[in-house]
Protein backbone atom coordinates (compact mmCIF):
# COMPACT_ATOMS: atom_id res chain seq x y z
CA UNK A 1 0.00 0.00 0.00
CA UNK A 2 1.16 3.36 -0.98
CA UNK A 3 0.54 6.87 1.00
CA UNK A 4 -0.70 10.10 0.19
CA UNK A 5 -0.42 12.21 3.40
CA UNK A 6 -2.08 15.89 3.51
CA UNK A 7 -1.65 18.47 6.34
CA UNK A 8 -4.44 20.26 8.61
CA UNK A 9 -2.82 23.34 9.33
CA UNK A 10 -4.75 25.29 11.69
CA UNK A 11 -4.21 29.14 13.14
CA UNK A 12 -6.04 31.52 15.30
CA UNK A 13 -8.01 34.35 13.36
CA UNK A 14 -7.64 37.89 14.25
CA UNK A 15 -10.67 38.74 16.31
CA UNK A 16 -11.38 35.00 17.44
CA UNK A 17 -11.98 31.80 15.82
CA UNK A 18 -9.53 29.12 14.13
CA UNK A 19 -8.78 28.94 10.51
CA UNK A 20 -7.62 26.20 7.85
CA UNK A 21 -5.51 26.36 5.20
CA UNK A 22 -6.59 25.35 1.74
CA UNK A 23 -4.59 25.01 -1.47
CA UNK A 24 -6.10 25.52 -4.94
CA UNK A 25 -4.94 22.35 -7.22
CA UNK A 26 -3.30 23.17 -10.46
CA UNK A 27 -3.59 19.97 -11.80
CA UNK A 28 -4.29 17.29 -13.44
CA UNK A 29 -7.25 18.92 -15.39
CA UNK A 30 -10.00 16.85 -13.50
CA UNK A 31 -9.49 18.80 -10.07
CA UNK A 32 -7.67 22.01 -11.11
CA UNK A 33 -8.88 24.63 -9.33
CA UNK A 34 -11.01 22.61 -6.74
CA UNK A 35 -9.53 23.06 -2.77
CA UNK A 36 -7.44 20.26 -0.84
CA UNK A 37 -5.28 19.80 2.12
CA UNK A 38 -2.08 20.28 0.71
CA UNK A 39 0.09 17.13 0.52
CA UNK A 40 1.66 13.88 -1.54
CA UNK A 41 2.99 10.89 -2.09
CA UNK A 42 5.15 9.14 0.36
CA UNK A 43 8.53 8.01 -1.36
CA UNK A 44 9.73 4.39 -0.55
CA UNK A 45 10.86 4.10 3.16
CA UNK A 46 9.50 7.85 3.74
CA UNK A 47 7.23 7.76 6.92
CA UNK A 48 4.06 9.79 6.84
CA UNK A 49 5.23 12.51 9.10
CA UNK A 50 8.54 13.02 7.04
CA UNK A 51 6.57 12.68 4.26
CA UNK A 52 4.03 15.52 5.11
CA UNK A 53 6.86 18.14 6.73
CA UNK A 54 9.12 17.27 2.57
CA UNK A 55 5.64 18.11 0.86
CA UNK A 56 4.51 21.01 2.88
CA UNK A 57 8.29 22.59 2.70
CA UNK A 58 8.28 21.71 -1.14
CA UNK A 59 4.81 22.61 -1.62
CA UNK A 60 4.14 25.75 0.97
CA UNK A 61 8.06 26.91 1.57
CA UNK A 62 7.50 26.43 5.42
CA UNK A 63 8.54 23.98 7.92
CA UNK A 64 6.18 21.82 9.95
CA UNK A 65 6.09 19.42 12.39
CA UNK A 66 3.32 16.26 11.55
CA UNK A 67 1.18 15.60 14.82
CA UNK A 68 -1.68 13.17 14.90
CA UNK A 69 -3.41 11.69 12.11
CA UNK A 70 -7.49 12.56 11.58
CA UNK A 71 -9.17 9.51 11.94
CA UNK A 72 -10.74 9.64 8.27
CA UNK A 73 -8.54 7.38 5.23
CA UNK A 74 -9.57 7.68 1.87
CA UNK A 75 -8.98 4.63 -0.44
CA UNK A 76 -8.01 6.65 -4.05
CA UNK A 77 -7.22 3.25 -5.70
CA UNK A 78 -6.42 -0.18 -4.62
CA UNK A 79 -3.29 0.33 -3.53
CA UNK A 80 -3.07 4.26 -3.11
CA UNK A 81 -4.39 5.23 0.67
CA UNK A 82 -4.99 9.17 0.95
CA UNK A 83 -4.67 10.23 4.98
CA UNK A 84 -4.35 13.65 6.60
CA UNK A 85 -2.45 14.49 9.63
CA UNK A 86 -2.71 17.73 12.14
CA UNK A 87 0.60 19.92 11.19
CA UNK A 88 1.95 22.88 13.69
CA UNK A 89 3.47 25.11 11.40
CA UNK A 90 6.88 26.12 13.20
CA UNK A 91 9.04 28.40 10.53
CA UNK A 92 7.50 30.50 7.39
CA UNK A 93 4.80 32.11 5.84
CA UNK A 94 2.68 29.70 3.34
CA UNK A 95 3.11 30.55 0.11
CA UNK A 96 1.50 28.81 -3.21
CA UNK A 97 5.18 27.08 -4.80
CA UNK A 98 2.97 24.31 -6.97
CA UNK A 99 -0.70 25.60 -6.38
CA UNK A 100 -2.49 28.33 -7.97
CA UNK A 101 -3.55 29.85 -4.67
CA UNK A 102 -4.11 29.73 -0.59
CA UNK A 103 -6.85 30.36 1.57
CA UNK A 104 -7.12 30.58 5.38
CA UNK A 105 -11.13 29.53 6.27
CA UNK A 106 -13.19 29.12 8.90
CA UNK A 107 -15.76 26.81 9.59
CA UNK A 108 -19.09 28.70 7.73
CA UNK A 109 -16.50 29.41 4.64
CA UNK A 110 -15.27 25.56 4.50
CA UNK A 111 -18.96 24.66 4.81
CA UNK A 112 -19.64 26.89 1.86
CA UNK A 113 -16.92 25.34 -0.67
CA UNK A 114 -18.18 22.31 0.13
CA UNK A 115 -21.80 23.27 -0.49
CA UNK A 116 -20.62 24.21 -3.92
CA UNK A 117 -18.40 21.28 -4.68
CA UNK A 118 -15.52 23.30 -4.59
CA UNK A 119 -13.41 20.58 -2.83
CA UNK A 120 -11.59 18.05 -3.66
CA UNK A 121 -13.47 15.07 -3.59
CA UNK A 122 -11.71 12.54 -1.44
CA UNK A 123 -10.72 15.55 0.90
CA UNK A 124 -14.82 15.96 2.03
CA UNK A 125 -14.17 13.00 3.93
CA UNK A 126 -12.79 15.33 6.36
CA UNK A 127 -14.99 17.98 6.83
CA UNK A 128 -16.76 16.53 10.10
CA UNK A 129 -13.74 16.86 11.94
CA UNK A 130 -11.88 19.72 10.54
CA UNK A 131 -15.63 21.79 11.41
CA UNK A 132 -15.24 20.36 14.82
CA UNK A 133 -11.86 21.64 15.14
CA UNK A 134 -13.08 25.10 13.77
CA UNK A 135 -15.66 25.53 15.76
CA UNK A 136 -13.55 24.96 19.27
CA UNK A 137 -13.31 28.54 20.78
N1 LIG B 1 -4.93 13.95 -3.26
C1 LIG B 1 -6.20 14.19 -2.75
N2 LIG B 1 -6.36 15.07 -1.72
C2 LIG B 1 -5.30 15.71 -1.20
C3 LIG B 1 -4.00 15.48 -1.70
C4 LIG B 1 -3.85 14.59 -2.74
O1 LIG B 1 -7.19 13.60 -3.21
N3 LIG B 1 -5.50 16.55 -0.18
C5 LIG B 1 -4.76 13.00 -4.37
C6 LIG B 1 -4.55 13.65 -5.70
C7 LIG B 1 -3.70 12.66 -6.42
C8 LIG B 1 -2.89 11.97 -5.33
O2 LIG B 1 -3.61 12.21 -4.14
O3 LIG B 1 -4.54 11.67 -7.02
C9 LIG B 1 -1.47 12.45 -5.23
O4 LIG B 1 -1.47 13.82 -4.89
P1 LIG B 1 -0.41 14.85 -5.46
O5 LIG B 1 -0.46 14.84 -6.95
O6 LIG B 1 -0.63 16.14 -4.78
O7 LIG B 1 0.91 14.20 -4.91
P2 LIG B 1 2.36 14.18 -5.54
O8 LIG B 1 2.71 15.55 -5.97
O9 LIG B 1 3.24 13.48 -4.57
O10 LIG B 1 2.12 13.21 -6.75
P3 LIG B 1 2.69 13.31 -8.22
O11 LIG B 1 4.16 13.48 -8.06
O12 LIG B 1 2.26 12.00 -8.80
O13 LIG B 1 1.98 14.49 -8.84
Amino acid sequence: MRYVVAGALLRERAGGGRELLLAQRSYPPEVAGLWELPGGKCGPGETRAAALERELDEELDVRVVAGAPLTEQVRLREDLLLVAHWAELVAGTPRAVEHQDLIWVDAAELAALAARGALVPADTAWLPELTVALDVR
